[in-house]
């Protein structure tokens, strides 16, 4: 039976986001976020669900800490909320929020946990939100503002600074289909948003190197594996290809190889001329990373658009708008096999292509799996225990795929599980769970999943047999 290995210094972690599980959004001078704003509107949530209270990680931290010490993790990628160092987006420094985070960091490391840092795991706060958002230049500005403040606060405890999460999302779903906070339907207008997310990214690696010269940059990226539902036909093919330009170029070639792809200027063309792009914008974007966050869950299918189709919004779509900017005449497929609890189809080896095809694209450059995981139909007992087989098997096939990835040259280095905990899952609020900790939402008990005893096993051998 074959067997993968991943000895030190390769990372096993979890992941969690600010909004997801902190709570205490009106606490200690925190600012409003967009995601606030947007949660509270009527009918943008599942529920009306709000991260008000979330998981209240903001005053039980330290029990969250030492689940993570009791789980053996090697390191935590977490995310700091914008709004409650600048309440306003930018002007003055919040201390309570940097206290926050200080006393959450020291108590990291005194577990022996490395901290992985995400500045924008899209809770922008809403007064820059009320100058324009994302849709103005000046928004990537503030980003690299904030960055600098975080760099001069935070610099002694951070391990890794990963700027921007999914900017796939706060474009596209933000301000394409608006299933995401701020709820905006214009695909030009995600183009542009994304130019900016990518100028942000920029700006705040400068500002951050400025403070801290050694510091180790990242930016973690949702990319996109697009199957073309008839591998030998060429129009599926290149359908997929636009997908995949569209979805992942955008970000990756300006970003890593300081240019806007010809394909990509080609493809969007129906919605945008990028007139929005400043000279001397690519190279400010284009900074040396130190490693490359991917976040992965699933793959989809694709084929050029028929005539007698359905109406297909990109697999994402509750509003009737696609995410996906100028892309109406590709089908995105309904996707067969198994799934999760959220619809996505289990293709694990599509994370092993993924990260094959990425490390030989950017040979240099070390790959992290910055999020994975799933959400199923958990059911608790009556002290609060999941069994959750399916979620223990996901995350076997996952990690079995990292390793066949290692082995096939691939190089990564760390795999950080979505997430330690239930939490808030965006526009799905509670009802969606990715913990291998469960959350009751009623007395905001933890109680650790059969697949966190599973976790701790495989952390503690460091080797993961292939399932027979
Ligand atoms: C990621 N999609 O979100 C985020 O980084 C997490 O905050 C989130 O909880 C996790 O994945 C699970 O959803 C995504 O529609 C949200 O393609 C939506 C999509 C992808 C990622």
């Amino acid at each position: 039976m074959t067997s993968h290995v991943f000895p030190r210094p390769f990372l096993f972690g979890t992941a969690t986001a600010s909004y997801q599980i902190e709570g205490a959004v009106a606490e200690d001078g925190r600012g409003p976020s967009i995601w606030d704003v947007f949660s509270h509107t009527p009918g943008r949530t599942n529920n009306g669900d709000t991260g008000d209270i979330a998981c209240d990680h903001y005053h039980r931290y330290q029990e969250d800490i030492a689940l993570m010490r009791d789980l053996g993790v090697d390191a935590y990628r977490l995310s700091i909320a914008w709004p409650r160092i600048l309440p306003g987006g930018t002007g003055a420094v919040n201390p309570l929020g940097v206290a926050f985070y200080r006393t959450l960091l020291e108590g990291l490391r005194a577990a022996g946990i490395r901290p992985v840092i995400t500045l924008y795991h899209w809770d922008l706060p809403q007064a820059l939100q009320d100058r324009g958002g994302w849709a103005e230049r000046s928004t990537a500005e503030a980003f690299a503002h904030y960055a600098a403040v975080m760099a001069t606060e935070l610099g002694d405890l951070v391990d890794t600074w990963t700027t921007l999460n999914e900017p796939w999302c706060a474009a596209y779903l933000g301000h394409g289909s608006g299933v995401h906070a701020p709820g905006i339907t214009d695909p030009a207008l995600s183009v542009k948003v994304a130019h900016h997310l990518n100028l942000a990214h920029g700006l705040a690696v400068q500002a951050i190197r400025q403070v801290l010269p050694d510091a180790r940059c990242s930016v973690t990226l949702n990319l996109q594996v697009a199957r073309p539902e008839d591998p030998e036909d060429p129009a599926d093919r290149a359908a997929a290809r636009t997908v995949e330009t569209i979805g992942n170029d955008v970000f990756l070639s300006p970003m890593l190889e300081g240019r806007l792809p010809e394909e990509l200027v080609a493809a969007t063309a129906p919605v945008t001329d990028w007139s929005f792009v400043a000279p001397g914008d690519l190279a400010e974007i284009h900074q040396p990373l130190d490693v490359l966050g991917i976040n992965y869950y699933s793959t989809m299918t694709v084929r050029p658009r028929r005539a007698d189709d359905p109406d297909s919004s990109g697999g994402h779509g509750q509003t009737g708008h696609s995410p996906w900017p100028a892309c109406d005449d590709i089908a995105f497929l309904d996707p067969t096999g198994p799934l999760t609890a959220m619809g996505w189809n289990i293709e694990p080896q599509g994370l092993t292509d993924l990260l094959v095809a990425t490390s030989r694209r950017f040979p240099d450059l070390p790959l992290m799996v910055t999020e994975n995981g799933a959400a199923f139909e958990d059911r608790a007992d009556q002290d609060g225990h999941v069994a959750d087989p399916d979620r223990i098997d996901y995350l076997h096939d996952h990690i079995a795929a990292v390793g066949r990835a290692r082995e096939a040259g691939a190089r990564v280095e760390g795999y950080f599980l979505w997430s330690l905990m239930d939490n808030f899952e965006w526009a799905y609020g509670y009802s969606k769970r990715f913990g291998i900790v469960r959350v009751d939402y009623r007395t905001l008990a933890r109680t650790p999943k059969a697949s966190f005893d599973w976790y701790r096993g495989l952390i503690a051998t460091r080797r993961l047999s292939e399932r027979p």
